[in-house]
């Protein structure tokens, strides 16, 4: 989204292999340890989906927000909220089964989060089913970032996202947006961008 915008922004990469999202300068930013913070003048700013439409408003110009009053502003709210608050939680349990069912039942809470995850593509896959081009329609908007993101993380899981059919159509035409390329590019990510 920053880049789409063509936001000035400052890229700094937090390792997370060396765990340095835990470190108590980070944690000062973002309480919770996780990525990602946006710092916006001085002050600490999470939660993805927030982020996302934040920006989307402050760059109204680039077409991605859909403000109050517009037709599509109930799916908008809709489509994000189950995004954040139904699919990216699915995928915590399981890429973090532990976490949240103990070291014991880690298999089983995988295995339920795998269903979660390709129950939540399925209901995505039937809303791009009329041959709409994004999420909303045919103009990109704030959840197709978020969804993109999160299609991205399936890469390695039983049924990546791209194997529903109108979702890989969907994923195809992403990939071939500059602002993924450079964000890949500039993150150093080499995985699933060519696939
Ligand atoms: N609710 C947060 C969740 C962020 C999140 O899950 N971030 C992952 C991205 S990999 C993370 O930081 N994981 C590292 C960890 O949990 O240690 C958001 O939407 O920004």
């Amino acid at each position: 989204m920053l880049i789409e915008t063509g936001a000035a922004f400052e890229l700094v990469a937090v390792d997370l292999e060396k765990r340095e999202h835990k470190s108590a300068a980070y944690l000062k930013l973002n309480p919770s340890g996780l990525v990602p913070t946006l710092v916006v003048d001085g002050e600490p700013f999470t939660e993805t989906a927030a982020i996302l439409m934040w920006l989307a408003e402050q760059h109204k110009e680039a077409g991605f927000d859909v403000a109050p009053g517009d037709r599509l502003r109930r799916r908008y709210l809709q489509l994000m909220l189950f995004l954040a608050n139904t699919l990216q939680p699915a995928y915590r349990l399981y890429f973090y089964p532990a976490e949240a069912a103990g070291a014991a039942n880690e298999a089983a809470a995988k295995g339920m989060a795998c269903a979660r995850v390709e129950a939540a593509w399925t209901m995505i896959d039937a809303q791009l089913a009329d041959g709409r081009a994004f999420l909303l329609g045919d103009k990109m908007t704030a959840p197709d970032f978020l969804a993109t993101m999160l299609a991205r993380w399936s890469r390695n899981m039983p049924k990546p996202a791209d194997r529903w059919p109108h979702i890989g159509a969907y994923v195809a035409r992403m990939k071939m947006r500059d602002g993924l390329k450079e964000v890949h590019r500039r993150e150093g990510l080499t995985e699933w961008i060519s696939a």
